[in-house]
């Protein structure tokens, strides 16, 4: 039985051809400081991935293994610099031949922050992701920033915009250990 409690640290590439191979894994994906490293942590129950609020913290690929060969990917955030530092970094090409690179890629966590709502590079990246056929699911992050008298409505806002019912689409805070349970659910499913 793979277990997310046993999570640990394994490697930061930043080239991705350097990732070792996977059995299966998943990978993270989304804006930058939209909370995907915090996600991380609240899987796994514990600070593996490093959280700030500077946005751009995550600048590698950082590889974290729940049993031999099963990886959970936190990816660098998009969106944060636009131009010249943007491209020197060449984030874009990382991820994206990242994401293409992984025959052991199973599924992919997007994820929009939920009161911000998904952002043009959002539409843009589960357009990527549809066209590539890498199957990938949609998290919204942050619902502890949604009004609660808000929430159903947003929720359902936020899902409609990815053509997903409010059911399929991950709601939740990453301080709420209870909120991140379906999606956990859902990231078994997929390494083992
Ligand atoms: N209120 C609230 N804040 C959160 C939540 N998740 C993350 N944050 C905060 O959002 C900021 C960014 O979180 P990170 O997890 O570092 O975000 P990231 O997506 O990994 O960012 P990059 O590594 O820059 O791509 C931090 O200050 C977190 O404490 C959440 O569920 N609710
Ligand atoms: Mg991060």
């Amino acid at each position: 039985m793979i277990s997310l409690a046993k999570c640990r640290y394994l490697a930061s590439e930043t080239k991705p051809e350097r990732v070792k191979e996977a059995v299966s894994e998943v990978a993270f994906v989304g804006r930058s400081n939209v909370g995907k490293s915090s996600l991380i942590n609240a899987l796994c129950g514990r600070a593996l991935a490093h959280v700030s609020g500077t946005p751009g913290r995550t600048r590698a690929i950082n590889v974290f293994e729940a049993a031999p060969g099963r990886f959970l990917v936190d990816l660098p955030g998009y969106g944060f610099a636009k131009g010249p530092i943007q491209e020197v970094l060449n984030w874009g090409p990382m991820i994206e031949t990242y994401l293409l690179s992984r025959p052991s890629l199973r599924l992919t966590v997007l994820v929009v922050d939920a009161k911000v709502g998904p952002t043009p590079l959002d539409a843009q990246m589960a357009l990527w992701l549809s066209d590539h056929r890498i199957d990938f699911c949609v998290a919204a992050s942050k619902t502890d920033k949604v009004k609660p008298s808000e929430s159903f409505a947003q929720r359902k806002k936020v899902a409609e915009f990815f053509e997903l019912s409010p059911e399929e689409l991950f709601w939740m805070n990453s301080e709420d250990h209870k909120s991140v349970a379906p999606l956990r659910v859902e990231i078994l499913k997929a390494l083992e």
